[in-house]
């Protein structure tokens, strides 16, 4: 398959000894929307808990930011998780979204354009780990918010996340704000229990990535062969989700053929948490300078906001 990147990520990650499939091809359509449900779960404490934090402290971030702030959302998806800030901010100049499926992007921008008319909302198609390719005209020093929700961080290792947000300073002009939703690190059964819900919603997210690799590259992956696992990796301090064969079975994708031992496993993703000053030292690196912190009542999440 010529000029199919998941293609060749697939491919190269399952001919690994330790086979593994990048996590960011979790989100097609049927991947976002089980990711959607994932979020409403009891067991999955993280969207309701920084959504809650959000609307508490925007009025904080509101003071410190200034009028007229120019927000950018690297990943922005279906556009949603702005509104908090759009509705809590003083009148938002400008709003750039960027995202990697141009189809979600307009969608959202043109609904998010109709309800804020006073607002300038842009849009850049592209991977947000590539935003110095992505020309983003902002206007000079410290009027812009770059604003990375979710824990979407977690799923960079602490060097990769520091590239990241050193690439994110680059994008931006001294005194420019960011305002990161990072997961902490907690009791591992409370954490496992939030990768692998009662109603097998994040299994079928995670397998979703061989219903997708059968549908668009052609594999023929039995799904029932396979077994959602998370687990907490104290070394690493991640969680990690894996797909568990369970027996020895050989898998064809478009001519390529990949065995499997019984209990062989596909790493399909790490979810990074971390220590308040832990992750600021990392941010620090970046060259970010902590503001302020906010925890929720439980500790279970930590919102900061940072200035270059
Ligand atoms: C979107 C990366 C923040 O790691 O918590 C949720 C993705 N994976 N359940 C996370 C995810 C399994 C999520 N992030």
């Amino acid at each position: 398959m010529k000029n199919n990147v998941f293609f060749d990520d697939v491919i190269k990650g399952l001919s690994r000894e330790d086979k593994a499939i990048p996590c960011k091809y979790f989100y097609d359509e049927q991947g976002s929307i089980l990711f959607t449900r994932i979020c409403e779960l009891e067991e999955y404490y993280i969207t309701r808990t920084e959504t809650h934090m959000l609307q508490q402290l925007a009025p904080q971030v509101a003071e410190e930011v200034g009028e007229q702030a120019n927000l950018v959302e690297p990943g922005s998806g279906a556009g949603e998780k702005i509104r908090i800030l759009l509705d809590n901010l003083n009148q938002p100049a400008s709003l750039t979204l960027v995202d990697i499926s141009g189809e979600i992007l307009k969608q959202s921008a043109r609904r998010l354009q109709s309800e804020y008319p006073r607002l300038c909302v842009q849009t850049r198609v592209g991977d947000f780990t590539q935003l110095d390719g992505l020309d983003l005209k902002l206007p000079p020093s410290g009027a812009n918010l770059m604003y990375f929700p979710g824990s979407t961080i977690g799923n960079f290792c602490p060097d990769e996340a520091c590239n990241l947000l050193s690439s994110f300073a680059e994008s931006l002009h001294a005194k420019d704000y960011l305002l990161i939703g990072v997961d902490l690190v907690k009791d591992s059964q409370l954490l496992e229990n939030a990768y692998d819900d009662g109603q097998g919603i994040t299994a079928a997210f995670n397998k979703n990535l061989l219903r997708r690799i059968n549908n668009e590259l052609g594999g023929n992956f039995d799904l029932n062969a396979f077994e959602h696992r998370a687990t907490w990796n104290d070394q690493n301090q991640c969680v990690q989700m894996h797909l568990i064969s369970t027996k020895p079975q050989t898998v064809r994708i478009n001519g390529n053929r990949f065995h499997f031992e019984a209990d062989e496993a596909i790493h399909t993703e790490d979810s990074h948490k971390y220590r308040v000053a832990d992750f600021q030292q990392l941010a620090g690196q970046a060259g970010w300078k902590a503001l302020h912190c906010w925890q929720d009542d439980e500790g279970l999440f930590s919102v900061h906001l940072m200035q270059l």
